[in-house]
Order: C-alpha cells, then structure tokens, then sequence
C-alpha cells in the first residue's frame, strides 16, 4: 500500500478541546452549500433532522476516491481494487471506532438506519420470536422503527406493546416497568426523537430491558450523528444509523450488533459476498460481517463515512452536543416572543436536540412551511414519518425547525423574524404568499 490513496481525513479545526474552543464560523465555512441564497436571501437550513449537509472535507474525500482508487472492494487482483478494499475496511474501523465498538467485525455496512432496523427484523426476530413472545417499544418511534415490528409480530404471533409519551415529551418509564413484567423478548426504542426532539434516557431503559434478559435495539439515527454514543457504556445489543444525517453522503448507514447475536443470525439479503462456498443447492456463508453485506456494497459512500466521522471526531462529539444544547437553549428561550407559536418536545433544552416541531395559529403546517421558504429558510413540514406523535399531539402535522453543528444564532434569530411575520398574517394571506411562490414546499404528509 502506499500513502497516495489515503482519503482526506484532516478536518478544518485543529484538535479541539472545550466547546468554547471550537471555531464555529469555520466550521459553519466547511459547507460549501451553505454560501447559497434561495429567492435573494441567505439560505437558512433547518432540516438536518431529515439529512445533513455535507463538508468539503468528506467531499474531497468522496472525489478524491473516485479520482484515484475506485475499483470494486473484495475481488480484483490488482492495485485499485486492493486500495478501494482497504479503504473500505478501514472505513469499517473508523465508524465502529466511533461509536466504541469492542470489535471492528461487529459494524455492518447498510444502506441506512431503516435497512440496518429491518435487517435485525428479519435475521433476529423472525429467526427469535414467536407466539406469545412480547416485543416493546414506544409510540414516539419513527415509522422505520414501528413498521419493521409490526410485520415482525403478525407473522411470528408476537404481540407489540409501547411505552406512551408523557405530556413533557418524554416516554413514561412507569409503564414500561409495568410492560416489562410480561414475557418480553425485545425492545427496540429511539434515542433521540426525530420529531419532539426527546433525548430519552437510552441507558436506563437498556438497564431495565436487559434485566428481564430482552434484546435491546437503539434507533441511533438522531442520537449518533449529534452526541457521543458509546456502545459498550449503552449495553444495548444492536444500534441503527444512518450516514447521511452525519455529514456522509446518502446510500450508506450502519448496524452495530453484538458479535455474540450477530455470529448466530442468517443473512437478510442473500447472493454474492455473503459467502465462502456455494453449490447448485446449497451454500455456505461468511463469517461476520461479510455474510450481511451482500452484492457490491456502496463503498465509496462508506469511504466518505469514513472521512465524515473523522471530521465529527475533530470538531468533538461533546462540543458539537454542547453547541446544540446552547443553540437549543436560545432558541426556546426566543420563540416565546412569537405569538401564538406552539412548539412541542420538552421545554428544558438539557433533554432535548434542537430539533423542534410547531404550528403557529391557524396557519396549515405546509403553508407556513412554503412561507419560511420564501425568506429562504427550510424547514419540513408533515408528519415526520411518525404519525402516532401526531395522534398523541391531536394535531394532523406540524413544521419542524432542525438544527445542526453548523448553524447558530443568527439562523434561529432569522426563523423568529419570519415567525413573527407569519403571526401578523391570515391564513388567507399566508396562502397567498404561498401561492405567489414559484416553489410549492411541504405539501406531502409522510
Ligand atoms: N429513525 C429515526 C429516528 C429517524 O429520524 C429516521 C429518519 C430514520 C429512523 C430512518 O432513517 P433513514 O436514513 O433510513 O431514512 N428521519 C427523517 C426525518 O426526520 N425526516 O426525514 C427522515
């Protein structure tokens, strides 16, 4: 190997120590996207729950493989694909490194948080559960968290029931004491709520499960991406992210599983890459982690998640929560001055992201979502992908504000300024200057 295919891995920042220490306006310049105005005015990007932007740093990162090391990973006998190999299994220890994996075999490549879920649905659960069996999760759970579960107890007979949200938007711990007394076999919850915005207490809840001898999933696709996230200290058995909410381009996400469950579960996907000898009528697999990985994986995207969480790492996932705690903060802290604004999620900004769901007045969710977009700021606006949330809120959708390591103040100072506009309106005025926009945002309701 030589040093010329090394992908470019040094972040901005220097080594950086205290949140105080980080220069955020240089970190907030590492997103070419950012320089952008939408309709004349700077765009303000609020939808980093949704998907992250993206750093020169990890850019350079994915044009510079392409440059000079794509091949296909694992097969050819030559130089390229020996680099693009080595690339992608050192991709492999970086993402597991990250999240404190005890072993590098224990991270599995997936396409995204969703896959990486229903990949433990099908080669756990199905494989784990039957009739009887009980799995628990919660009503605060993205679609792609509550819809693998679904499936998973109407074919097995296992029978689903959920932790409920309380008022304050946090999950009531009481109940899930009282669920756990039936004969739970595994629990799978969010960390950190892509639509209140909840960081729950995922260690606690890990605790209690793995007391009862339950399997534990942690949805980590708003938690790893935001905060330090350490595997072991969790104790939970598998974990699910994606990279594109972290900086990384999209196609790539990950599934962090316990080598002891992993080494025991079938493929989800079967075909080539998966295994070691194959016959016309049957064949035998890769150990962990190849026998998950099947087909061509999205390696230069896995390369560029490489390049995305030494980035993280540089800047210091401690700080980079810290920066959104404080940014939090401000902006709870501003929205009161917006009459009639009902923002949802929990009112201390210590047990939340800076994520942020509302409704203002009478204005429809997606109306005033196409109105921030004509002061060039982005929101979405919907359901979120969690319909229950919306249920428990009595409300059919709500806009959301999220924020991310390379916002600030000023954007939070922006979205009031629109707010207060909007506040001063009609719905019928609102309507109208949605109309009068060439672009017609947040209509669709998934
Ligand atoms: N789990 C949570 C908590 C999420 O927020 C999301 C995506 C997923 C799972 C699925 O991730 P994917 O990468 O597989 O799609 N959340 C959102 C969102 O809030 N807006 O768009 C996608």
């Amino acid at each position: 190997m030589t040093a010329t295919f090394q992908p470019t891995t040094e972040a901005a920042c220097t080594t950086l120590v205290a949140h105080d220490s980080v220069d955020w306006q240089r970190v907030c310049a590492d997103f070419p996207i950012l320089s952008r105005t939408i309709h004349g005015k700077r765009m303000v990007y609020l939808d980093s729950t949704a998907s992250s932007q993206k750093p020169e740093q990890v850019i350079d990162a994915l044009s510079h493989f392409y440059r000079t090391s794509n091949a296909n990973i694992h097969r050819g006998a030559y130089t390229l694909s020996e680099e693009a190999t080595h690339l992608y299994e050192q991709a492999r220890r970086k993402v597991a490194h990250f999240i404190n994996a005890a072993d590098e075999r224990e991270l599995i490549f997936t396409r995204n948080a969703t896959e990486a879920l229903n990949l433990v649905s099908h080669s756990w659960a199905r494989a784990n559960l039957g009739a009887g069996d009980v799995i628990v999760t919660s009503e605060m759970e993205h679609h792609s968290n509550l819809i693998p579960w679904q499936v998973v107890a109407r074919e097995t007979g296992a029978r689903l029931e959920f932790i409920p949200i309380k008022a304050d938007g946090s999950l009531d711990l009481a109940v899930f004491d009282e669920l756990l007394k039936l004969p739970v076999k595994l629990v799978s919850v969010v960390h950190v709520s892509n639509t209140l915005g909840t960081i729950n207490p995922i260690a606690e809840i890990v605790r209690r499960a793995k007391a009862v001898g339950a399997v534990v999933v942690v949805d980590g696709a708003q938690s790893v991406p935001h905060m330090p996230v350490d595997v072991q200290e969790l104790g939970c058995d598998f974990l699910a992210f994606s990279g594109h909410k972290m900086c990384a381009p999209s196609g790539i996400g990950a599934l962090w599983g316990r080598f002891a469950l992993l080494d025991t579960m079938q493929p989800f996907l079967t075909g080539g890459g998966t295994v070691t000898h194959v016959g016309l009528r049957e064949c035998a697999y890769e150990p962990v982690p190849a026998r998950f990985e099947a087909g061509t994986p999205a390696f230069a995207e896995a390369i560029a998640f490489g390049a995305a969480v030494d980035y993280l790492s540089e800047i210091g996932m401690g700080n980079i929560r810290e920066h959104e705690r404080a940014l939090a903060e401000y902006a709870l802290a501003r929205f009161t001055e917006v009459a009639g604004l009902q923002v949802y999620g929990h009112p201390d900004a210590a047990q939340r992201g800076a994520t942020f769901p509302f409704n203002l007045g009478n204005h429809d969710a997606a109306t005033l979502a196409a109105f921030l977009e004509s002061e060039g700021i982005a929101v979405r606006a919907g359901r979120h992908c969690c319909q229950p949330i919306m249920d428990h809120l009595g409300v059919s959708a709500t806009a959301r504000a999220s924020f991310y390591l390379y916002n600030n103040q000023d954007d939070v100072d922006v979205l009031v300024a629109a707010l207060k506009q909007a506040s001063q309106l009609t719905p019928a005025q609102l309507r109208q200057i949605a109309a009068d926009h060439p672009y017609t945002a947040g209509g669709d309701l998934s």
